[in-house]
């Protein structure tokens, strides 16, 4: 397993207050609470900033917690329990941001590597990786089945993830495709590619699992997908890994 891998929640809890113009009481000022907690293998610490606005002017009160990451969520619970707080008739709207950032790792004798951010905000998780030490050209770069990167030539991660046991396609293919085809990426001549991906077909750590990517493999390949082949699209060696996991 890869010790570099580190996990950043970003909870984002957006509290808006009903402005109801009741004539004993003031009217409320909506107050935004955004919890970011950064989780590591051992321990968590959560950031959580309260906004207030009020006569025009805004007001921010930075809080932080460290511990376990039972503790700490424990106590952004605490914060961000409505029926805890001194407004229990407000409404309130729940806005959540999850993020996670980890690192790809060279594999096959490359020096592939990069960074991976993956951000579910709305149902959708946008993927988006920045890639060094590649041959200039195209690439292909999947989701594999097992967040295991132990092998030197990547094929510990196992086969294309594929939940629904499609065929191999381009994504969104009429005669199928594996949900994690995502396809092909362009490197420059220094090397660089950089690939950006967004879908509603993918969660992070929920329950359905169709669509859960935890515990899952980014790879890329040093050749193009050609996207017919079977059942993983021709690409070639697997030249960098990183598991999705935390
Ligand atoms: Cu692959
Ligand atoms: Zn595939």
């Amino acid at each position: 397993m890869n010790n570099t891998f580190l996990m950043i929640s970003c909870l984002s809890l957006l509290f808006i207050s009903a402005c109801q113009n009741t004539p004993n009481k003031p009217k409320e000022e909506p107050i935004t609470l955004e919890v970011q907690v950064e989780r590591s293998e051992n321990s968590s610490k959560a950031t959580v900033t309260t906004k207030k606005i009020k006569n025009g002017q805004v007001s921010e009160e930075i809080q932080v917690f460290e511990g376990t990451h039972e503790e700490v969520m424990n106590k952004v619970a605490l914060l961000t329990d409505k029926n805890g707080n001194d407004s229990p008739e407000k409404e309130i709207e729940l806005k959540m941001v999850k993020k996670i950032q980890f690192q790809l790792n060279p594999k096959s004798g490359s020096e592939t590597e990069g960074s991976v951010t993956l951000t579910e905000e709305d149902g959708q998780v946008t993927f988006e990786a920045t890639i060094y030490g590649l041959s200039e050209g195209t690439h292909a770069i999947h989701l594999h089945e097992k967040a295991d990167c132990s092998s030197e030539d990547g094929k510990s991660t196992g086969g294309h993830w594929n939940p629904t046991f499609e065929n191999h396609g381009a994504w969104g293919a009429e005669n199928g495709f594996h949900r994690g085809d995502i396809g092909n990426f362009t490197a420059n001549a220094a090397g660089e590619g950089r690939v950006e991906f967004s879908t509603d077909l993918w969660c992070l750590d929920c329950e359905d699992s169709i669509k859960n990517i935890m515990g899952k493999a980014v790879i890329v390949h040093q050749g193009t997908d050609d996207l017919i082949s079977q059942p993983s699209g021709d690409a070639g060696a697997r030249i960098s890994c990183a598991g999705i996991i935390y």
